[in-house]
């Protein structure tokens, strides 16, 4: 039986870049993600060596949505971050809630340079590891997010929990902001991206 969806085509395809310090669980995230599993030992990055990326679809309200992943190796993020943000349309950073820390820091460390490069660009902070006892202030964190004009959400990789929504909130932001870009660009025509609104009910 066919589903009220199917059939539906689209041609969009956006790539997502997940970074944050070590250990937070990157690579886990992607995995749960991609492949529903979850391995308690620290994995090696997903991502082809050729592409850099590793490719999925979701399927958002209907619409198919291709996305490549990719996550970051332990850099200097001020140093490469215009690198990473020429290719990505999307950012998670992700941290680990079960690890005592100043949350403030590590969050500007991360976001200020994104925004310093590229105002627009849709970001998501995920405290990682809500299995886990908490170990962060998760209102003081929810309320700088919101200072800062961004989502924040918990997720496990263990458990699974929040990861596909995760991916799916940044994949709207982007198709969000996208449209708007485009709208912008065109005047009042709404053309192209912005359809999707209509199309497929966003
Ligand atoms: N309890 C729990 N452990 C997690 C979770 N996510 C990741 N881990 C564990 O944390 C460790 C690091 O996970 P990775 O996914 O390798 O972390 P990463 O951010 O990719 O690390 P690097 O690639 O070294 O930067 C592993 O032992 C994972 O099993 C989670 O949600 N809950
Ligand atoms: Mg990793």
């Amino acid at each position: 039986m066919q589903s009220p969806n199917s059939g539906r085509v689209t041609n969009l395809e956006f790539k997502i870049l997940l970074v944050g310090e070590e250990g937070v669980g990157k690579t886990s995230l992607i995995r749960r993600f991609i492949e529903n599993r979850f391995d308690e030992n620290s994995i090696p990055n997903l991502a082809s060596p050729e592409s850099g990326y590793i490719t999925t679809q979701l399927n958002l309200f209907g619409a198919p949505i291709k996305l490549q992943i990719q996550d970051v190796e332990q850099v200097i993020w001020e140093d490469v971050v215009s690198y990473y943000l020429v290719d990505n349309d999307g950012i998670l950073i992700i941290f680990d809630a079960s690890a005592k820390m100043k949350i403030r820091p590590y969050i500007d460390y991360w976001f200020q340079p994104i925004r310093q490069i590229n105002s627009d660009i849709p970001v998501v902070v995920i405290g990682n590891k809500s299995d886990l006892t908490v170990k962060v202030n998760i209102k003081k964190i929810a309320q700088y997010c919101s200072k800062l004009g961004i989502n924040f959400i918990q997720t496990s990789a263990k458990t699974g929990d929040n990861v596909g929504y995760a991916f799916k909130l940044l994949t709207s932001e982007i198709v969000k902001a996208k449209a708007a870009a485009k709208k912008a660009a065109e005047g009042k025509r709404a053309d192209g991206l912005s359809n999707i609104f209509t199309r497929y009910d966003l």
